[in-house]
């Protein structure tokens, strides 16, 4: 968060940042103080606000300035938490944002209730301030996001996909909201058409470089920087970029026998994987696929105006990537 705040020096954005935190909460206060405790409990919790900061910058694009931008990035943000509260109960996990998650501390019904209700606030909120284009485009997004976490599942431990199936899983469930972020973002600020256009063309892009980069972080990492175990996609059954063209090699038989083997796996077999990995090239690989899809990111600015808004896009990518640097073991 501080790194987004040293690369991203508009105050403008920062004030309505911090509109969009109360704008936040308010939408996730229902009647019953327990609901709202717990459609509250991850917005609480911190996050890098990523997507409203996206919505933000896009805005910065177009002529208008009014509140329709501030309401652009809470309506993507409370799609971003409610997905997240439902991801926590498909993988049973314990923490989320550094604090406990809701299935843990509460249950897995509460946490499915409460990220109904977030999506449900989101839709709301959309389209009491936003225009209908954006309201049916956050529905198709929502679609996208369900669309991309079921090509996961069924996905999921499978040793004969390849990289194509994997881009297909990261577009929908996280390249697609991104993309969304920027083009609500710059709609709501009355953006040229054209403009709209390339601003979701680098948006996308930037959206797969954002989860190859995460994923291969899992990979990188130790745990007290991503705070979960590395290997943890691995243990999940889920082969990111770096497995996968691992398991495509002619030479992929050690790799494959130890994913193939009895599970859970234990951390000797991940532990194995992650060198074989890490050893034979493919994290480094997996990064420059990503660098290679920053260049088309970038391409897509040409045509918009340039300026400090555009020279922060341009450097974003590069943030993304050097967060995996960083955390390099
Ligand atoms: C009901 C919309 C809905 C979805 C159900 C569970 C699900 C289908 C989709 C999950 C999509 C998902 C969790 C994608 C992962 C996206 C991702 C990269 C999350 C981490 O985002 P960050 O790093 O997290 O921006 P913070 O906490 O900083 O916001």
């Amino acid at each position: 968060m501080e790194d987004l705040q040293s690369l991203i020096r508009i105050p403008g954005v920062w004030g309505s940042l911090a509109r969009v935190e109360e704008r936040l909460l308010d939408a996730a206060a229902a009647d019953d103080p327990y609901l709202t405790k717990i459609a509250q409990h991850l917005l609480l919790a911190g996050g890098k606000r990523f997507r409203p900061l996206l919505a933000l910058l896009a805005a910065e694009f177009g002529p208008s300035r009014d509140h329709r931008p501030v309401e652009a990035g809470v309506s993507v943000e409370l799609i971003h938490v409610g997905s997240l509260y439902h991801d926590d109960v498909i993988d049973e996990a314990d923490v989320r944002r550094g604090a406990a998650s809701v299935n843990a501390n509460w249950s897995n019904t509460v946490a499915i209730l409460a990220g109904d209700y977030l999506m449900a606030r989101a839709s709301e909120v959309a389209a009491t301030h936003l225009s209908q284009e954006s309201v049916r485009l956050l529905a198709a997004t929502y679609a996208e996001l369900v669309e991309g976490q079921t090509r996961e599942l069924q996905l999921d431990f499978d040793l004969d996909h390849g990289v194509a199936e994997y881009e297909q899983v990261i577009a929908g469930k996280t390249a697609s909201l991104i993309r969304t972020s920027a083009r609500l973002g710059a709609i709501a600020a009355d953006a040229d058409d054209d403009v709209v256009e390339s601003l979701s063309l680098w948006a996308w892009e930037l959206g797969m470089v954002f989860q190859i980069a995460d994923d291969a972080l899992d990979l990188v990492a130790d745990e007290e920087t991503i705070g979960k175990p590395a290997g943890s996609d691995i243990r999940e059954g889920k082969f990111t970029m770096p497995v996968l063209e691992a398991l495509a090699r002619e030479n992929s038989s050690r790799v494959r026998e130890l994913l193939a083997g009895a599970r859970p796996y234990s951390d000797q077999i991940v532990i194995e994987v992650i060198d074989i990995v890490r050893s034979g090239g493919h994290v480094d690989s997996a990064l420059a696929e990503a660098t290679r899809r920053l260049e088309v990111a970038s391409d897509a600015l040409r045509g918009v105006p340039d300026g400090e808004p555009k020279q922060i896009l341009q450097t974003l990518g590069a943030y993304l990537l050097g967060r995996v640097d960083a955390a390099r073991t």
